[in-house]
This record gives C-alpha cells, structure tokens and sequence, in this order.
C-alpha cells in the first residue's frame, strides 16, 4: 500500500508512535509518506520505502498567523496526486484531520478518492479539542473521517462524552517495540549515574502540567528520604524551572539529572529501577510502556488510559491523582523488597508484550485494507 502519515514531528507521544507506525510499515514492504513540518524525532532511519515530505508555510507580512492548515492540505493534496496514495492517516485530530478534510474535498472534485482514517491521541480531545475555539471544527471533522481510533478504551469513551460522533470508533492501543526497550544494560552508564548503587528513578514527558512533575519530585523526596537514590528527568518543557525550585527546597537538587530530550531513551531504562507517571491525564501513557518494556515496573495516577496499562499490584501500582503518599509509599515498599522489584519487573515486561509492535502493525494494516482499492494490496 502507499500510506500517507501526517503527525506532528516532536518528542510528543502522537509523533513518536506514527512515526514507529511508519517505520514498521514501510519494513513490511510498504512506501510510507510523512507529510510533516519538520523531519520526524524517531525519523532516523534510512529506508528506501520511507519517503518525507516537508510542509513549507510561506510567511507573508500580512500573515500575523501563517496559515499551516492551508499548507498541509495543498501538500496532502500535492503528495497524494503525485505519489497515488492509497489513503492517508492523520494522527491527533486538530488540524489534521480538518486539514485532510480539506485535501479530500479538493481531490474529490477531481475524481481522485482518498480514504481518510483519524487516530485521536488524547489532548486533542480532552484538554484543546473540547475548548469552544475548536469543538466544532473538531467534531465535525472527526465525523468526516472514514474510520476513526482511539488509543485506549478510555479515550473513546472520553470522545463520545465530550463530542457528538456518529460513527464507531475502534480502539487500536499503541505499541512498542520490546526488543529495542529490552536491550542488554550497558553497566557503565548505571555506574556513571549512580555509583554507590542508588535506585535510579526515571519520568520521560513533555513537563507540561498536566504532567504533574511537581509530583514527581515529591514522590522521589520521599523515596530519597527512605534510601541512597537519582531521580532522572528526561524530556523538556514549561514546567522544568519550578520543577528545579522544588527540587531544591526539598533538598534533593543533586540527586536530580535533568537530560533533556533522548533520542534513545531505551538506554536509560534498561538500566533503571522505578519509573513514575503521576499525570492528571494521560490517555495511554506510551512512555510508561516502553519502560515497562525495558522491564521498569510504574508507579502512576489512575487517570485516563493508565489502568489499562499499568496494571495495579502486577506492573507497579496506581493512585488517584496527587495522592503523592501513596505513590511514595507504593515506591518505597518496592523498592526495599528486592524479590517482590524483581517480580513486578518482570511481570511489566510480560504486559508490554501484549502492546509488542508484531501484534498492533496487522491490526493497522485489517484496518486499512477495508479501505483500500482492490489494486492496492
Ligand atoms: O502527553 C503529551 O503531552 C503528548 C501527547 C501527544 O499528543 O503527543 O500524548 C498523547 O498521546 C500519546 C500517544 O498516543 C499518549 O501516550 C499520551 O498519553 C497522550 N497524552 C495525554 O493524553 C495527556
């Protein structure tokens, strides 16, 4: 088949997960084409199935606001003409899958049928989807999409709730690749780290709010308070200042790394003991799957999509959101009992098999040929 992937092209889980998505599909023999502002993150690969189209918005003294909604549709419809695409999937609602309305429309009037399917990801329905700016745009243009997937039961459950969709929306989870997150630890990165053998405590997001990093360092205050231990922050955003202040009003600034956006993150998880997740929502919560894919039980809130990740008392343990005691006690107790950590690391790495890339990629590629002219296969 010939994909068309549009997907934002930062850190953020949407992008990461399409651009695996594209990369699995293109090693299965398809031609996959991104349609993104800026080369993907995990984009690093060379295949002669990938193909990367940029999205250029011209800038024009009259433009306060560069229109890249008009830019990504003229290329949508640009890529599919000359590359005869097959279909298109656009991940995170807003504005790509009004944008890919758009391309549809315009190819429509030239005979040209482009089957359009929309994979929500979660804040572009629950925190900037439903703001009134957005909601009919989004509504509408989710309706238009010919199949719509969620990433968890969860997010369709919160979809139909906050919007009026007719249509079915099918939960496809995401996915990791367990034998990339399971790699053999490279000892002399732990001893770096933590070389008087402290238990190394990781968070991996975007330190937006909704993220609760404050959280984060309060829990791993309390942990530290118990025994030798690093807290490493991976990542970077908005709330990384007040994060730092925290750390250094709980007395735990020098056991905290802060290292910034990591290409290959599997590196540091491999060699980690607890990964913390404490966020007011998370849809899915795809950071917390790859480590438990590098055998890293979690400790998080029980927000959105996060039970049906991390399952409490078997990967790590759930709380309710802010409860920073009892995340601290789960972690504690953990932690101190070496044959029950070694358990629970195991038993997150036997659930991240259940996401493994192998099973979720032919449930995308079913998905698509129900679509698909006949020609395409
Ligand atoms: O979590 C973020 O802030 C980034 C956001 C995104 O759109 O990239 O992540 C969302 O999509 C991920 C991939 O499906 C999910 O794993 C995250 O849980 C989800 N984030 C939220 O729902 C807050």
């Amino acid at each position: 088949m010939r994909i068309g992937i549009v997907c934002y092209p930062t850190f953020g889980g949407s992008g990461v997960l399409a651009t695996e998505l594209g990369k699995a599909l293109a090693d299965k023999g398809h031609s996959v084409h991104f349609i993104t502002y800026q080369q993907p993150v995990r984009l690093n690969v060379f295949s002669a199935n990938i193909y990367y189209h940029e999205v250029r918005v011209p800038t024009y003294p009259l433009f306060d606001y560069p229109p890249y909604e008009v830019a990504l549709a003229s290329t949508m419809v640009d890529v599919i003409l000359n590359h005869d695409l097959d279909l298109l999937h656009v991940h995170y609602a807003i504005p790509h899958a009004s944008a890919a309305y758009l391309a549809k429309q315009i190819l429509e009037k030239q005979g040209v049928k482009i089957p359009v399917i929309t994979t929500l990801h979660g804040t572009d329905i629950t925190l900037v989807g439903k703001d009134k700016t957005y909601a009919p745009v989004v509504t509408f243009s989710i309706n238009e999409s010919d199949a719509i997937t969620a990433v968890s039961s969860n997010l369709r459950e919160e979809t139909y709730r906050s919007f009026k969709i007719n249509k079915e929306i099918e939960v496809i989870y995401n996915f990791v690749d367990v034998e990339r997150f399971s790699k053999k630890p490279i000892d002399a990165f732990r001893q770096v780290i933590a070389p008087h053998g402290e238990k190394i405590i990781v968070h991996a997001s975007n330190f937006r709010k909704v993220k609760r990093v404050n959280d984060v360092v309060q829990i791993f205050a309390e942990i530290r308070k118990n025994m030798p231990a690093k807290l490493l922050m991976v990542g970077d955003g908005p709330e990384r200042p007040v994060m730092e202040n925290l750390a250094r009003e709980l007395n735990v600034f020098d056991d905290v790394r802060f290292l910034g956006k990591q290409d290959q993150i599997e590196e540091i998880l491999v060699v980690s003991d607890l990964f913390l997740l404490p966020s007011d929502y998370e849809s899915f919560g795809l950071a917390a799957l790859e480590a438990m894919a590098a055998r890293m039980p979690v400790i998080s809130s029980n927000a959105g999509g996060l039970p049906e990740i991390n399952i409490d008392g078997v990967t790590g343990y759930l709380a309710n959101v802010g409860d920073v005691q009892k995340m601290s006690a789960s972690a504690i107790e953990l932690l101190s009992d070496p044959e029950k950590h070694a358990r629970f690391k195991q038993q997150a790495f036997d659930h991240a098999g259940t996401f493994a890339i192998q099973n979720i990629i032919p449930i995308y590629e079913k998905l698509y040929s129900r679509f698909c002219r006949m020609d395409c296969q």
